[in-house]
Parts: structure tokens; C-alpha cells; sequence
């Protein structure tokens, strides 16, 4: 083999673990358990039929009609029940855009309030000009039984509907 071969070969492998260790990364990123999939959930009145609180915790986007949850009240809200105090420590929200829709529908400003008994609440997240279509929000690790989801602007525009298709706890 040429020297030249050895430092194309070389630089593949370099290229090959570098993938690697991003790959690994990215798993450990995404392998996250999402607290909220499939717990009791209510919200503010549906826009119609199919877009209901429960489909914010259903773990699918892939519908526009079947996967997100919708409400042209404002504020909109949306409120998990986690059944127990556990140890959250951030949330990932999917808005419009994540589900294929226009990213001028994401929601604006929004606020993320926890409580870890139905009673005490506290603001955790406040988002006062998202345009981003999947959002990530750390807080420090708590005890956390209710996550509730509080909209006051919708989208970009004066389009009046929230629309979550997911909303993970973490
Ligand atoms: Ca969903």
C-alpha cells in the first residue's frame, strides 16, 4: 500500500470513530424515558375531534389530525399527572412545525408551571418568543407529580390555535 493510501485509510478511521462517538451521544440524548407518555392528561377545550390533551402524550407526530392536541382557547393550557412525585429535570415541547405544519404556527410564548402535590405550583420555564419547532428546557431536578402547560401566544401570527403535538417530561 502507498503512503498516500495509509493517510486516506487513517483518515477514514478517524472519520469512522468520530461518527461513532457522536452517534453514542446522540443516543444517550434521545434514550431520555419521556415521564409523560401515556399519563392522565387535560386541557383547555379541543379544536375538534382527534386533537385532544391526550395526543400530546402519545409519542407520535406523524399525524396533523390524530397526533398533536389543539385549542383556540387563550390562554391555552394542557396538565399532565405523573400519578407520583418524581424526579423530573427538563421537558421537550413539539410544536406545529415538528409535526410537518408551518413554522409560523409554533408557539410563541408559553409557560411550563410543576407541582409536586395539585397544589403548590411553580413557574419553571418561561418562553416569551419561541419560533422554533421542538424545544428543550433544563430545570434543576425536582419532585415533580403535575406539569401543566400554560400558552399566552399561540403562533407567530394572529392564527388563534395551540397546537402541542408533543409535550415529553424528563
Ligand atoms: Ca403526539
Amino acid at each position: 500500500m502507498k503512503p498516500f493510501s495509509h493517510l486516506v485509510l487513517a483518515g477514514l478511521l478517524v472519520l469512522a470513530a468520530g461518527t461513532l462517538a457522536a452517534q453514542t451521544i446522540d443516543d444517550a440524548a434521545q434514550g431520555r424515558t419521556d415521564l409523560a407518555l401515556g399519563k392522565p392528561v387535560v386541557g383547555a377545550p379541543i379544536c375538534k375531534p382527534g386533537e385532544e390533551a391526550s395526543k400530546a402524550v402519545n409519542g407520535k407526530i406523524a399525524s396533523k389530525t390524530q397526533d398533536k392536541f389543539c385549542t383556540q382557547q387563550r390562554p391555552g393550557w394542557l396538565r399532565v399527572d405523573l400519578q407520583r412525585p418524581t424526579a423530573v429535570s427538563g421537558f421537550t415541547i413539539k410544536h406545529a412545525g415538528a409535526g410537518g405544519e408551518p413554522v409560523s404556527m409554533n408557539t410563541r410564548a408559553f409557560k411550563l408551571r410543576v407541582s409536586p402535590d395539585g397544589k403548590a405550583w411553580k413557574t419553571v420555564v418561561t418562553e416569551d418568543r419561541n419560533t422554533a419547532s421542538v424545544t428543550q428546557h433544563r430545570i434543576a431536578t425536582q419532585q415533580v407529580r403535575y406539569v401543566e402547560l400554560d400558552v399566552s401566544e399561540p403562533t407567530q401570527t394572529d392564527d388563534p390555535a395551540t397546537r402541542i403535538y408533543e409535550l415529553e417530561v424528563w
